[in-house]
């Protein structure tokens, strides 16, 4: 008897929050239709074509490890918000994504920050990237049953099982904590993002997951968006790259979560402060 392959909820940007969150709950992620419209996509791709045609696939880290999870023929690039005024409007403070961020995250802190935009755009031939979980980029935070980051896997480009679209394993959220790195998985577990361009899909810090191998002869084109926590460090240092006059030029809540705002835990801890104060004053 043939088993079917499981499959994510694909579900409309406009559907009730407490739908989108009990979907992503059950399986450890969801795929949420257009999320981008097709002009934010397009204002997005054109903002980051330059990168695009700059970047050389590979990492350039000199270690093996990151060398294998990066990928040979994947081409990686951050300082989204740098780069992009679209990417800030449509994707750093994109309302339903960051609606579940709220709410997924508000049992880890009293606020989060920006972990990393990134395109991950897998070429030609690329094998699939090895199994893993996002919040193991933390490990002495990771703990069963608090989520400390959230993603969204952006497409800016369709994405299919053969170009390499995100492989996950549902419910793999509700494992036991602990390091991931490479494991086998059979066909009738994983399940693939394939998704349409301007779809995105929002995964836990839990799930079993990896970029697909890519079998096509084109480029899957995708983004990549995570907050953390705010009590932990990004693995993005974006104030390094959004200098503080670009940074006078976004929307409040942009310039918070780029790190140019402190945090206040509940209890009265605060940190990331500027002489005592709000990194927020210095737009005063
Ligand atoms: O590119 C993808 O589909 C997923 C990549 C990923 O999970 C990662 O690099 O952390």
């Amino acid at each position: 008897m043939m088993c079917a392959m499981p499959e994510l909820q694909v579900l409309d940007r406009d559907t009730p929050l407490a739908d989108l969150l009990a979907a992503l709950a059950r399986d450890g992620g969801v795929i949420v239709r257009d999320l981008l419209s097709e002009g934010a996509v397009r204002a997005i791709v054109d903002d980051l074509s330059a990168g695009f045609d700059a970047a050389v696939p590979g990492s350039k880290s000199g270690m093996e490890l990151w060398e294998t999870f990066h990928g040979p023929n994947t081409v990686r690039f951050c300082g989204l918000a740098a780069r992009s005024r679209a990417f800030v409007d449509h994707a750093l403070l994109n309302p339903v994504f960051t609606a579940m961020t709220d709410a997924v995250l508000s049992s880890a802190g009293a606020d989060y920050w920006l972990n990393t935009g990134q395109v991950m755009a897998v070429g030609p031939g690329e094998p699939a990237q090895y199994m893993h979980r996002d919040e193991n980029n933390w490990p002495e935070a990771v703990a069963d049953g608090r989520e400390i980051t959230l993603s969204c896997m952006f497409a800016l480009s369709d994405f299919t099982v053969e170009n390499g679209a995100t492989v996950v394993i549902p419910g793999s959220q509700r494992r036991p904590s602990g390091l991931i790195r490479g494991i086998e998985t059979s066909p009738d577990e994983v399940a693939y993002a394939a998704m349409p361009a301007g779809s995105g899909m929002v995964y836990s810090g839990k799930i079993i997951h990896g970029a697909g191998e890519n079998t096509s002869d084109g480029w899957r084109y995708g983004m990549h968006v995570s907050f953390v926590t705010g009590w932990l460090r990004p693995e993005e240092a974006s104030p390094l790259v959004i200098d503080r006059d670009l940074a006078a030029t976004l929307p409040e809540r942009a310039r918070q979560l780029l790190g140019w705002g402190s945090y206040h835990a509940d209890g009265g801890g605060r940190t990331w402060l500027v002489d005592f104060e709000d990194a927020g004053r210095l737009f005063d």
